[in-house]
């Protein structure tokens, strides 16, 4: 993510793919306060092991697209609710790719966080057959935890 701030939004990716027993790392790396650490990780990402990037950030979000600039592994993009324009800003920066460098974009804020998590659980899933399962499991149990008949008391 690009900054301590995106935290908030992108822990629900963290949990998520915790939830599905999936090794992951959070990492701040901003691509305008720290572009050496941006290079430094998105150059060195596919050698560091890492097989999905979820890249989180708002405003002028320029990290999902220069990381996908630098790696041929999927990057899945976050755009972060940002304050003065409620994230639309963060969504056009990052969807409006060029042709030839791919941002798999999601919606803005939590939601996009967790089903970034579940995309890249999707794509690792393809040749990974005990985490195929658990995320039939996890889908199995969303669809379970929704009430048929509406509840006055949870309102
Ligand atoms: C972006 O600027 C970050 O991704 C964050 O969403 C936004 C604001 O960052 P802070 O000023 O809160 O550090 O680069």
């Amino acid at each position: 993510m690009g900054s301590q701030s995106d935290w908030d939004t992108m822990r629900h990716a963290a949990d998520t793919l915790a939830a599905l027993d999936i090794g992951h790392k959070a990492l701040i790396v901003s691509a305008h306060r720290t572009p050496d650490r941006l290079v430094a990780f998105a150059k060195g990402a596919r050698q560091s092991g890492f097989k999905v990037v979820i890249a989180g950030a708002g405003g002028a979000a320029h990290l999902p697209g220069m990381t996908a600039a630098m790696t041929s592994l999927p990057v899945f993009g976050v755009p972060v609710e940002s304050r003065a324009l409620s994230g639309m800003d963060s969504l056009l920066s990052i969807v409006q790719m060029p042709g030839g460098i791919p941002v798999g974009t999601l919606a803005i804020g939590r939601a996009g966080a967790i089903n970034a998590a579940l995309l890249a659980a999707a794509v690792l899933a393809l040749h990974d057959e005990a985490l195929a399962g658990r995320l039939d499991i996890w889908r199995a149990s969303q669809s379970a935890s929704v009430a048929e008949i509406p509840d006055d008391s949870a309102l």
